[in-house]
């Protein structure tokens, strides 16, 4: 007899249901008391005309503090004045467990509070249907990403997060101790989802959490994130980025049609567009002359934020920038046979904010090995993965998008941590 507050309709008025949840608002109007009842779905008015239910239920539901959690059963009415015009006359409430008071957070949102403390408290925050629906969207992105992947033959993959090799430079390593040994958090899956390509797997992604010791407090940082990674034989850069704006395509077009209400209860106006194939591909020399003209950059220099920002004022939406030079990329980078100091590589951007990068892999032994002495590594700590490049590994590309990142372009969130349920940051260790 169960039922959710959006389960309920036209055909159940006049029968008795059962619902279960969190008292959210109370309205006492003397001889007649409101209950709000809220569930993960919605919201339903339960109405107590003292002279028509229990004296016993009148009794209970007057003493009853917000946010206890409750059993109701009872008749559906039509009523226009209620939030879903329909009201439940209770027949039976049962207090499952009485909230204490003063709560420490308002789910109702009358009383606003920063971020830091919704984080504090965030399994109250998360009551709020607002903040819960952007998990609700952040799920179905992972269903509609898994079905694309699984369409196009990919195979899932897991790999270790327990590693002994830094993969990409630039962001510090987690050190934690194994047994007798020192061991790391893994950056990125990027030297398994390679292996597993001299493992004849063809096609896998991976979504999975990557750990980056970024110093560094911003809105689009965390030191726990979930990436959705990709490796594909048989293919170069461009192979890898059509799969990803094709993804992305689908991801927009499905969660549009699916997350209607979500989307709403996030931002009314908020609207998930359709955005258009073939996203731009910016060269990376296109993009240092935009940024020159504003500030000055070397050929060769990464792009700062404020490099980023100039150039999320000059494109819209999705785009591409390619050809990075080979020197500011992984040593796994492929550089054009003609040009080496450039590389087949990619970022994908949304406005200023990198949400993905990838590129057409070194498949040669001794190019990689030359690569790593360049960039000061020492190819012996990396024997494991060097292996798989002795003994038949085909040519591939890749890449890896931040699924925070993602849902923050998506969903116009300002801050990252609006993205995870218990964000890891500089500061943020707990809950
Ligand atoms: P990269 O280091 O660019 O590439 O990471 C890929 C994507 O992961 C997300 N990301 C982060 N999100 C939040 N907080 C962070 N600290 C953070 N770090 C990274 C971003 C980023 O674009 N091995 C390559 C991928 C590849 O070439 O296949 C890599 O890890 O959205």
């Amino acid at each position: 007899m169960r039922k959710l507050t959006a389960e309920i309709g036209v055909e159940d008025f006049g029968k008795e249901i059962e619902l279960y949840g969190w008292i959210h608002e109370i309205r006492d109007l003397g001889g007649l008391l409101f209950l709000i009842l809220r569930d993960r779905e919605g919201f339903a008015q339960i109405t107590l005309p003292k002279k028509v239910v229990s004296k016993e239920i009148f009794k209970k539901a007057r003493k009853i503090k917000r946010e206890s959690v409750v059993r109701v059963k009872g008749v559906v009415k039509e009523e226009s004045k209620a939030p879903n015009g329909f009201e439940i006359i209770p027949s039976e409430l049962e207090i499952l467990n009485e909230a204490e008071t003063p709560l420490p957070l308002d789910v109702t949102e009358k009383v606003k509070a920063d971020l830091d403390t919704r984080l504090n408290h965030r399994f109250l925050d998360l009551r709020k249907l607002r903040i819960n629906s952007i998990f609700r969207i952040r799920s179905e992105v992972l269903n509609v990403i898994r079905d694309f992947f699984h369409q196009h033959g990919f195979v899932e993959v897991h790999t270790p997060k327990i590693v002994s090799t830094a993969t990409e430079g630039g962001t510090e390593l987690f050190p934690i101790s194994y047994f007798e040994r020192e061991a790391f958090l893994n950056q990125s899956p990027q030297l398994y989802k390679q292996t597993l390509m001299s493992a004849g797997f063809d096609r896998v992604f991976e979504i999975g959490p990557i750990f980056r010791a970024e110093e560094h407090d911003t809105v689009r940082h965390l030191n726990e994130a979930i990436s959705i990674d990709i490796e594909v034989s048989f293919t170069d850069h461009e192979g890898v980025m059509r799969y990803l704006e094709e993804l992305i395509l689908r991801i927009h077009e499905k969660i549009s049609e699916r997350c209607e209400k979500f989307i709403e209860r996030i931002d009314t106006n908020l609207s998930i567009s359709i955005p258009e194939l073939p996203f731009e591909r910016v060269k990376y020399d296109e993009a240092i002359e935009i940024i020159e003209r504003r500030e000055s950059i070397e050929w060769g220099e990464d792009l700062s934020t404020s490099a980023l920002k100039i150039l999320g004022e000059e494109f819209d939406g999705y785009y591409f920038i390619v050809d990075w030079p080979t020197k500011i990329k992984p040593f796994y980078a492929m550089p054009y046979d003609n040009k080496p100091e450039i590389s087949k590589s990619f970022d994908l951007m949304y406005g200023s904010l990198e949400l993905a990068s990838g590129a057409q892999r070194i498949h040669k032994y001794d190019l990689l090995v030359e690569r790593m002495n360049e960039q000061d590594l020492n190819p012996e700590s990396f024997a494991f993965y060097l292996e798989a490049f002795k003994y038949g590994m085909p040519p591939h590309a890749g890449w890896g998008l931040g699924l925070e990142r993602l849902l923050m372009a998506m969903l116009n969130l300002r801050n990252i941590r609006e993205a995870t349920l218990f964000p890891r940051d500089r500061h943020r260790l707990v809950p």
